[in-house]
């Protein structure tokens, strides 16, 4: 069997991780002959909650899991990592903005981003989950110049797999048949739900969706919303089913996968999203490990008002995270 993936997850005493852990253990995202050495990163106080992860990790007796480390220095947990996925992150609290959230979030992002640099693998594959999960991306990638950017990713597969699962209950058919469906720019309220172009069994899904008007009034705000409806169903944020975009989204990276898929990717220039923000884009995965952004969508004047609205914000963190850094 290969050597062992390392394989670092921070946050890993919270609720996504509770729900992520089954999934990488059982060996469904990095296939059923890979095995994985297990770093667990948390902060001091969460050490005794992720002491007990830990013996449930242990009593699930995965033959893949070769080892299990717990810790709360950033440099050990990131010793040799092949994969990190950074799911810890400062929580939203009530009467919080989104400038509170970011200050409180880059210094966590700027430590981990200098000690991934120092001791990571030079390859590591980053998935950024903890929130604004864009500009985190931004901020870890600043600081840790010697990790390819486009190494670092931020996590917009959630939206994603929301966008397809609600096109494929309207069409009445299976998620495997629906294409073209991607979310474009920031994971927040502003991103940009595109199935303009989207087909079902080869079939066009806008007629049935009611047309620009439609998108508008009804499947675009229900996406973009999607995370704040199950907080208020379920008193607390979608963890099952951002553990299972996490999947997706590695599975899909370092496997390859023959639909396109959504990733938040540094922008390149790539339907005019200025370098330095971290972009949401359809991308296509191949497999080894490398992604690129399709090219060549004609956007129309509806899908470009949605994406310069998300690129806007994004620009916008950026520049409230640099005035942060001096
Ligand atoms: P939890 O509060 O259950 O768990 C977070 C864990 O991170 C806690 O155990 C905490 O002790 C730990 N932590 C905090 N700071 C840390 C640090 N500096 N180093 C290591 N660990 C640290 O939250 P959970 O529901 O698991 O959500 C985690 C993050 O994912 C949140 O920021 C949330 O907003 C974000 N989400 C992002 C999504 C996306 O699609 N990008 C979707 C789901 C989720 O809302």
């Amino acid at each position: 069997s290969p050597a062992p993936l390392n394989v670092c997850i921070t946050g890993a005493a919270g609720q996504i991780s509770y729900s992520l852990l089954p999934l990488l253990c059982s060996g469904h995202v990095f296939g059923p002959d890979q095995p994985l050495n297990l770093h667990l990163l948390e902060i001091p106080p969460a050490l005794p909650a992720l002491s007990g992860v830990v013996m449930e990790v242990i009593d699930g007796a995965y033959p893949l899991v070769k080892s299990v480390m717990q810790t709360s220095d950033p440099n050990v947990a990131f010793r040799a990592a092949h994969v990190a996925i950074l799911v810890g992150a400062f929580p939203r609290r009530a009467g919080m903005e989104r400038k509170d959230l970011l200050a409180k979030n880059l210094p966590i992002f700027k430590a981990q981003g200098q000690a991934l640099n120092q001791v990571a693998n030079r390859d590591v594959k980053v998935v950024v989950v903890g929130n604004p999960a864009n500009t985190n991306a931004m901020v870890l990638s600043h600081f840790a110049p010697d990790i390819a950017p486009a190494n670092i990713t931020a996590l917009t597969r959630l939206d994603h797999n929301r966008a397809l699962a609600q096109v494929a209950k309207r069409m009445d058919t299976s998620v495997s048949d629906v294409r073209g469906v991607c979310i474009w720019g920031n994971h927040s309220s502003t991103q940009y739900p595109d199935v303009t172009r989207a087909t079902a069994s080869g079939k066009e899904v806008l007629p049935k969706m009611g047309g620009f008007g439609g998108l508008a009034e009804g499947f675009i705000p229900l996406i973009q919303k999607r995370g704040a409806a199950v907080i208020q169903a379920r008193g607390m944020s979608s963890a099952m089913s951002a553990a299972n975009a996490i999947g997706d989204h590695l599975r899909s990276w370092m496997l390859g996968d023959s639909r396109i898929v959504s990733m938040a990717v540094p922008a390149d220039g790539s339907y005019g999203i200025r370098k330095g923000v971290y972009f949401s884009f359809p991308v296509r995965c191949v497999r080894g490990g490398s992604y690129e952004i399709v090219q060549g969508i004609d956007l129309d004047e509806f899908s470009r008002k949605y994406i310069d609205a998300t690129a806007a914000e994004l620009y916008a963190e950026r520049e409230e995270a640099l005035a942060l850094f001096e």
